[in-house]
């Protein structure tokens, strides 16, 4: 979804793609394994959108619960494909404790542009509007947690459900993802995502993942091994930015536990 084609036009009216562009960047994950399949086979890399130009990772600080591991992971698949990476903790209206100021204030302090939204309050959502102009924005996030909301708010003519339950079965993991690519204007697409419960960043290798926490390549480079993975290894600066409380030691659990099913998942 989201490939720039060229195409002839037969006299017909039909058109023949012969060439797919390039794609500046794409979103992919590995295909959801299929459960009770008996075969170990390899998981096939799935591209779920090309060519974006803003990745809005939607979250909620309540209803469901804000989850940091769940947003970074998130994170992790938006940097590895190159996008550029925003956030949104919607549903503020829900917050009583100030929770989504900590959140936001973490994300910022990173450098992410981090927006605590309310659709029941309209609260940010014109920051959101002039993103999005003459742009290809990709939406991403659990379900429930207000895409199809803040879409509708943005753009009432699009009319999108909402408050629908999770498109997951029970069972779990053997369902189809499908997104949709809404044309808000002439120039400006929204891809809709329902709720990817599970998110694999695709290929990437231990020694690598740490680039995709951009907070930690200040540090990276000092480290004694340039093929440490922040991990246990004597020398890591990175070990030592998160005792030094440079480093939140938040996303360093993050980073442990996405570094935790790289170990588990790939072969190289
Ligand atoms: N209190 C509150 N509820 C919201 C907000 N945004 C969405 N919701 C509700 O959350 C539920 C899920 O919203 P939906 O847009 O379908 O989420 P999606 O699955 O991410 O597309 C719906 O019942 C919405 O009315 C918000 O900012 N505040
Ligand atoms: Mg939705
Ligand atoms: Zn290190």
């Amino acid at each position: 979804m989201g490939d720039c084609v060229e195409f002839d036009i037969n006299k017909d009216g039909s058109g023949v793609i012969h060439t797919i562009n390039p794609r500046k960047n794409y979103l992919s994950r590995k295909s959801p394994r299929i459960k009770g399949a008996s075969y170990r086979g390899e998981r096939l890399e799935q591209i779920i959108a090309a060519n974006i130009d803003n990745l809005f990772i939607v979250s909620s600080i309540l209803e469901p619960h804000f989850n940091n591991k769940v947003v970074d992971r998130f994170i992790v698949a938006g940097e590895s494909s190159k996008l550029t990476v925003n956030i949104i903790i919607n549903k503020k209206d829900l917050d009583d404790d100030e929770l989504v100021e900590l959140w936001q204030s973490l994300y910022t302090g990173i450098g992410y542009n981090a927006i605590a939204t309310s659709v029941k309050t309209g609260e940010a959502i014109g920051q959101i509007i002039k993103m999005l102009s003459g742009k290809k924005s990709l939406f991403w996030g659990q379900s429930g947690v207000g895409k199809s909301s803040l879409l509708n708010f943005l753009f009432p003519h699009l009319e999108l459900e909402t408050g629908e339950i999770s498109s997951y079965s029970d069972k779990g993991t053997h369902t189809t993802v499908t997104s949709v690519m809404h044309k808000v204007d002439e120039n400006t697409f929204i891809i809709d995502t329902p709720g990817v419960r599970e998110i694999d960043p695709f290929g990437i290798r231990k020694e690598d993942l740490g680039h995709y926490f951009i907070e930690f390549n200040d540090f990276m480079t000092e480290c004694r091994f340039n093929t440490c993975t922040h991990h246990h290894e004597p020398g890591c600066s990175v070990i030592e930015a998160v005792d030094a409380g440079k480093i939140s030691l938040e996303r360093y659990d993050s980073y442990l536990r996405v570094l935790d099913t790289i170990e588990e998942d790939i072969n190289f």
